[in-house]
C-alpha cells in the first residue's frame, strides 16, 4: 500500500534530504550539491517514500560512526544475550550465558565449563545428576542504583531450566549462574529491585516445591508456584544463594512480575494465569489447557510486601526446601507479606509506572489494559474489606484498586513508558503498538491530552510481544526509541526457509506521533524482552588485566607470562605453561603419551585491544578464546595417540595461520606397534 504513495517531484524530496543532511555537524547542504541529482536518482530507482527517506537517515550510521544506545536483548532458544547498537539496529554481540558458543570459546574447556557446570540438576532423591546445555533466556534486567540505570550487571533467565545468570558488563561477560534450588522452569525473571538487592525469579508452571513427585490429581495440595528473592551483593558482584530465599504461592501459573518503586518501593507485584488451577492427567477427555486455563474471568494480581518478606526470612520465619529457605504461603498470608487482587483473565505483562505509583497491566483475552492505583492497593488493604481465595490469601476487590481502563485494542501484551507522560503497550492480536497518555502526576506533561486516553495506534508487522524503550523499567524513562519485538515477520524478508525469523521494527517516539524507523531480522533465536540503556552509562574494558581469568573473576598471580614458558612432566601428569602473542605459541610442541593427565595453562600477554587469539586442539574439543590479558586452563585426558595440530582460530595478523603447534601423543602398548 506504502508503494502506491508517489510524491511529488523527486528533486523536491532530495531538497528535503538535503535540509536534513544539512542539519548534521558533519557537513553542511552546500557539500551535497554535487550529489542531489544521485541521491534523487537512487531515491527513484529504488522507489522510496519520504517516510523511507527519512527512516534511512535517521538510523544510519556512516562508517566509524558509533550508536547513541545499546540494547540487551534475550536470545531466547539460543540461550544468549544479543547486544544491538541503536538506532543502526546492528548486532554488536552475542554474550554466551547458557549455551555453549565456540565464537568466545564458551563451553569447550575453558571458565565457561565451570560456570555451566555450576548450573547443572544436582543429583537427589528424584534421580541422577543431569547436564544440561541449553538455556531459553527470556527477560534481561540491568541493574540499578536508586531505581536508575547504573550500566554494571545485567541478569537473565532460561525460562526451561529455572536458572538466573549474572553478567558483567565491564567485561561483557558472563560471571554466574544459579540454578533454581526447588523449582524446574521460571518465566517471571529477571526482576531487579531499585538497588540490585535482590533479583527476582518466579515459578511458571506449578509443580511440588523442590523438584519431588506427586500425580496431578493432588494438584491443589501439593502442587504449588513460588517466587525466588536471589540476593545480589554489589560487592562481590556475584549473587549470594546463603542470602537468598524464596515464598511459597498458591499453584496459580504466575508469570511476569515487577518489583515496585519509588511510591511502591519494598512492593513486588507479579501476574498470575491459571487461577481455575485447571490440570488434566489425560485421561478423561478434558479439554486443553488452553480452554481450560481461561475459564475463569479474571486471575489474581499478585502483591508482595517484599520489605516484610526480608524481615521474615531475617526472623527466620521459613522452612527448607532441599536446603533453600522458604516462607511457606501459610506464613505469608499471617504475616500480611501476600495479596491478590482480580485482573482480567489470562494477562501476561505487568509494568509500574516510573514514579511506581500506578501497576499496569495487559489481559490478552481484554482489549483494555487495566492501570491499578498502588494508593489504592494500601488503601484496600488498610480497609481489611477482603474476601479471602480457597489458600486463604485475602483478595482485595478490583473496584477498590483499579484507577483506570484504557481501552487499547486486542491482544495487549507488554507496556513500555517514555519522558513525556506517555505509554506504549503491544497488541499482539491487532499487530499494533497502542500509544496512550498516563494520568495523575503525568497530566501535567500533556496538559492537552485527557489522563487515560488513547493517542494513537500504529500498526507493525507482526504481532508484537514485548516492546523495549530506553530506561523504560526505571524512575526515569528517556523516550527517543521503542523497539516492537514482533513475534512473526511473515511477509517483511525473504525467505529463507520454513523457520522464518523475528522482526524488530525501531520506532521513532520522540515526537507527537509514533513513526516506523526501520526493521531488522533476527534468525538467531527468539527475542522476548530487551532493555535499552545509553552506551555513554557503560564503563567496558577494552582488555583485561594481564593475567585475568574469567573462571576466578581475578588477575592469577601465577599466570604464565613471557619467559616462564615450560612443561611439566610429573608420572603421567602433564602441565603446559603456554603463551599466545602475534603470531605464535611458546612452546609450539608438547608431546605426551596416551593416557597421560594434562592440565594446559595458556596466557594471551597481548596489550594491544583487538589482539584476541585462540586455541584449538583438534578431536579434543577444546576451543579457548583469549583476549588480550586472558588466562585460561584447561584439563583433559591424552586418551586417543596420534598427531594432533593446535591453532589460533582469531584471524590475528599475517601470519595467522602460522600461529599453530604440534600435540604429539605418542600410542602406548600394543597401539605404538600397530603404527607404522
Ligand atoms: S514473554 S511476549 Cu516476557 Cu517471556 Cu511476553
Ligand atoms: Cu593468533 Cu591467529
Amino acid at each position: 500500500m506504502k508503494r502506491q504513495l508517489k510524491f511529488a517531484p523527486i528533486a523536491a524530496l532530495a531538497a528535503g534530504f538535503l535540509l536534513l543532511a544539512g542539519c548534521g555537524k558533519r557537513a553542511n547542504v552546500g557539500s551535497y550539491q554535487g550529489e542531489s541529482n544521485q541521491i534523487a536518482a537512487v531515491i527513484a530507482q529504488r522507489n522510496l517514500t519520504p517516510d523511507d527517506v527519512l527512516g534511512a537517515v535517521s538510523t544510519y550510521e556512516p562508517s566509524g560512526q558509533h550508536d547513541e544506545y545499546v540494547m540487551f536483548a534475550s536470545g531466547g532458544q539460543s540461550g544468549q544475550v544479543l547486544v544491538y547498537g541503536i538506532p543502526s539496529m546492528r548486532l554488536l554481540d552475542q554474550i554466551p550465558v547458557f549455551t555453549p558458543d565456540s565464537m568466545a570459546g564458551w563451553g569447550y574447556g575453558g571458565a565457561g565449563n565451570a560456570i555451566l557446570h555450576n548450573a547443572d540438576l544436582a543429583a537427589g532423591p528424584t534421580g541422577p545428576a543431569m547436564q544440561v546445555r541449553w538455556g531459553d533466556t527470556h527477560h534481561p534486567a540491568l541493574s540499578q542504583t536508586d531505581a536508575k540505570y547504573d550500566g554494571k550487571y545485567l541478569f537473565i533467565n532460561d525460562k526451561a531450566n529455572g536458572r538466573i545468570a549474572v553478567i558483567n558488563l565491564h567485561y561483557f561477560q558472563t560471571t554466574q549462574i544459579v540454578k533454581n534450588p526447588i523449582f524446574y522452569n521460571d518465566h517471571g525473571g529477571t526482576f531487579v529491585t531499585p538497588n540490585t538487592r535482590y533479583v527476582i525469579e518466579t515459578s511458571q508452571y506449578a509443580a511440588p516445591l523442590g523438584n519431588g513427585y506427586a500425580p496431578l490429581k493432588d494438584y491443589a495440595a501439593a502442587y504449588r508456584g513460588e517466587m525466588t528473592f536471589w540476593r545480589f551483593d554489589e560487592n562481590t558482584g556475584y549473587i549470594d544463594p546463603k542470602r537468598s530465599f524464596a515464598i511459597e504461592l498458591p499453584p496459580y501459573w504466575q508469570d511476569l512480575a515487577i518489583a515496585g518503586r519509588l511510591a511502591s518501593h519494598g512492593w513486588v507485584f507479579c501476574n498470575s494465569f491459571n487461577v481455575a488451577m485447571y490440570h488434566d492427567d489425560d485421561t478423561n477427555g478434558k479439554p486443553s489447557f488452553e480452554a481450560g486455563a481461561t475459564q475463569r474471568d479474571t486471575d489474581y494480581l499478585h502483591i508482595i510486601h517484599l520489605a516484610q518478606a526480608e524481615a521474615d526470612f531475617k526472623a527466620g520465619k521459613f522452612t527448607r526446601i532441599n536446603g533453600f529457605p522458604v516462607i511457606p504461603l501459610k506464613a505469608a498470608i499471617a504475616d500480611r507479606i501476600l495479596y491478590f487482587t482480580p485482573e482480567t483473565k489470562s494477562p501476561h505483562g505487568v509494568d509500574a509506572t516510573p514514579d511506581g505509583q500506578y501497576i499496569v497491566v495487559n489481559g490478552k483475552l481484554d482489549p483494555h489494559v487495566s492501570v491499578y492505583s498502588f494508593k489504592k492497593i494500601l488503601a484496600a488493604i488498610a480497609a481489611g474489606n477482603y474476601r479471602h481465595d480457597q489458600y486463604g490469601v485475602p483478595v482485595l476487590p478490583m473496584r477498590e484498586t483499579i484507577e483506570a481502563r484504557v481501552e487499547a485494542g486486542l491482544g495487549p501484551l507488554h507496556t513500555q513508558f517514555d519522558d513525556k507522560g506517555y505509554a506504549y503497550t503491544s497488541l499482539f492480536l491487532d499487530s499494533a503498538i497502542a500509544k496512550w497518555a498516563l494520568g495523575g502526576e503525568y497530566e501535567k506533561l500533556h496538559p492537552d491530552v485527557p489522563a487515560w486516553s488513547l493517542v494513537q495506534k500504529m500498526p507493525v508487522n507482526y504481532n508484537p510481544g514485548h516492546l523495549a524503550a530506553p530506561a523504560s523499567d526505571t524512575s526515569e524513562p528517556l523516550g527517543h526509541y521503542l523497539v516492537s519485538l514482533n513475534k512473526w515477520s511473515i511477509d517483511r524478508f525473504d525467505t529463507v526457509g520454513p523457520l522464518y525469523p523475528e522482526d524488530l521494527q525501531l520506532v521513532d517516539i520522540s515526537g507527537p506521533k509514533m513513526r516506523l524507523l526501520s526493521d531488522t531480522p533476527l534468525g538467531l533465536g527468539e527475542i522476548h524482552y530487551a532493555e535499552i540503556i545509553p552506551y555513554k552509562m557503560l564503563n567496558v574494558a577494552r582488555v583485561y588485566p594481564m593475567g585475568f581469568s574469567p573462571r576466578t573473576w581475578q588477575v592469577l598471580k601465577n599466570a604464565v607470562q613471557s619467559g616462564q614458558e615450560k612443561i611439566v612432566r610429573q608420572g603421567n601428569h602433564v602441565t603446559i605453561f603456554m603463551t599466545a602473542v602475534r603470531s605464535h605459541y611458546t612452546p609450539e610442541v608438547v608431546q605426551l603419551n596416551q593416557g597421560d593427565e594434562v592440565t594446559w595453562h595458556i596466557t594471551n600477554i597481548e596489550r594491544t585491544p583487538n589482539a584476541s587469539h585462540g586455541l584449538a586442539i583438534s578431536a579434543y574439543n577444546v576451543n579457548l578464546t583469549l583476549n588480550p590479558g586472558e588466562t585460561e586452563t584447561v584439563h583433559f585426558l591424552a586418551s586417543r595417540a596420534g598427531v594432533f595440530s593446535f591453532y589460533c582460530t582469531k584471524f590475528c595478523s599475517a601470519l595467522h595461520l602460522e600461529m599453530a603447534g604440534y600435540l604429539v601423543v605418542k600410542p602406548a602398548g600394543a597401539a605404538a606397534v600397530a603404527q607404522r
